[in-house]
């Protein structure tokens, strides 16, 4: 636990410098660069820091010892003095011997965008599953390290040539680094096989679930507050975080929220993508969005006020598809149309049969939205009335299980019952007891958008 310490966190207004290098070689265009830039602006932003310099650089491709040359080294070193800077933070990750070069080099805290996110995401995690998430995230980020303490270490041991008490601290710290790792890994293993279990009573129970994805900011827990907040009305209050900032996010939500009367649906949301996001946080935050692979809908939000937007659904489907989502159905929700306006004459929206435009902030298309999902859930879901004759109290039990009663009557002949289950569990339970019931009415819901 101690090592956690290692990792390099920024402390609230500290001044801070951005570093990158713009490889002309590479698959990325100036625009691209300049955006993810920014991005890491917005980055250290979050975490509490103020940046006051950008410094780049164009390069054929990265300096392997100190990623930029040492001219521009010199350069960020003399501005950091003549600043008081606190923290230089690099664009792209820095492997284990640039970051000591560079830190022998520039006189300040030295960090690099992985670094940096997980530095947030550790501010942020809020649930147990969570915490646990980031922390192995970063020991695994810290593992490979671990040399350039150590040199340091057998330095002050000052054994040439030994083996010097430095090294042996190597040895225990990646050991311990890994006997952590085990534990974390079993501790999380434990939680998934909880959730596996409850996601197993939700299919039984036939409640459809949604996941809100998208890239980090972009409204999806705004928007589920809004939907939460009108289809819930007495449990308002309860809303999850929204703001301004990258990654308010962390921690996977789940509601049950009533998109129709008696029609219970689960809403997830969850943790914001980003472009290059670490990999030990796409590993680490597997299981939490795993809720996602097992969504009959994604909501994929994106902020179409943003003239990026269309990389960014990229970068999106990216992570889906290294999250194993396959095949998925998609309604894209295009939001902030409010203030997309601004840029409306720089780019085309795709508007598709599978896209509704909204704004949350001020409530417009809230209502096509939910019809689309509707019509969606409604691809796997229907709804028949069934008349179960009195004597048969074991078909009547067992239709309650394959889905949800939305009525129920009694007549001269037996109990009438409104099912709204799965199709197949719909068709498979009239199949079974054909010759018992009656159906009275056998059909799928349709709406209109
Ligand atoms: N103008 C405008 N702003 C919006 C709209 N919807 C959300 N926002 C703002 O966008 C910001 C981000 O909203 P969140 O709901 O936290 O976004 P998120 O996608 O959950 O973000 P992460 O959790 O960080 O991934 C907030 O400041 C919202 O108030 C909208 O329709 N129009
Ligand atoms: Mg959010």
């Amino acid at each position: 636990m101690i090592l956690i310490s290692t990792i390099q966190s920024i402390a609230t207004e500290e001044k801070a410098i951005l570093v990158g290098a713009y490889l002309s070689q590479r698959h990325q265009t100036q625009e691209q660069y300049e955006q993810s830039l920014q991005e890491l602006e917005q980055l250290a932003d979050t975490a509490g820091a103020r940046v006051l310099q950008v410094f780049t650089q164009n390069r054929d491709g990265y300096d392997s010892s100190t990623l930029v040359g040492k001219g521009k080294l010199e350069e960020i070193t003399l501005y950091v003095e003549e600043n008081e800077i606190d923290v230089v933070i690099f664009n792209s990750e820095l492997s284990p011997k640039q970051k000591r070069n560079i830190e022998k080099i520039v006189p300040c805290k030295v960090i690099d965008r992985t670094e940096l996110i997980l530095d947030i995401f550790a501010l942020r995690a809020r649930t147990h599953e969570g915490k646990l998430q980031v922390e192995l995230a970063q020991l695994q980020y810290l593992l490979p390290r671990l040399t350039g303490k150590g040199t340091e270490m057998s330095r002050l041991g000052g054994g040439i040539g030994t083996r010097g008490p430095g090294e042996t601290k190597i040895e225990v710290d990646r050991r311990k680094i890994r006997d952590q790792v085990t534990k974390i890994s079993k501790d999380l293993e434990q939680i998934k096989k909880q959730r596996q279990i409850e996601r197993n009573l939700r299919i039984k129970n036939n409640v459809p679930v949604i996941a809100l994805v998208g890239y980090t900011n972009v409204g999806k827990s705004s928007l589920f507050n809004l939907l939460y907040k009108q289809l819930n009305p007495a449990s308002a209050k309860d809303e999850v975080l929204v703001e301004n900032k990258l990654f308010a996010t962390l921690d996977t939500t789940v509601r049950l929220i009533e998109l129709e009367p008696k029609i219970s649906t689960l809403m997830v949301d969850t943790v914001g993508f980003i472009q290059d996001l670490p990999h030990n946080l796409v590993a680490a935050f597997r299981s939490t969005l795993e809720e996602v692979l097992y969504a009959d809908v994604l909501l994929h939000v994106v902020d179409v006020s943003d003239p990026h937007h269309n990389d960014k659904i990229e970068t999106v489907e990216k992570v889906l598809t290294d999250l194993g989502v396959t095949d998925p159905r998609i309604i894209y929700v295009y939001n902030k149309i409010d203030i997309r306006s601004n840029y409306s004459e720089d780019y085309e929206l795709v508007v598709t049969e599978n896209s509704v435009q909204v704004s949350v902030l001020h409530q417009n298309g809230i209502d096509q939205l939910r019809a689309l999902i509707l019509q969606y859930i409604f691809q796997d879901y229907s709804q028949n009335t069934l008349s179960i004759p009195y004597h048969r109290s074991d078909i009547y039990a067992a239709a309650h299980e394959i889905g949800k009663v939305l009525s129920k009557q009694e007549d001269e002949h037996g109990w009438i019952m409104a099912i709204f289950a799965r199709k197949s569990a719909n068709e498979g339970f009239i199949k079974k007891h054909m010759n018992s019931i009656e159906i009275l009415e056998r059909e799928n819901h349709e709406f209109t958008v």
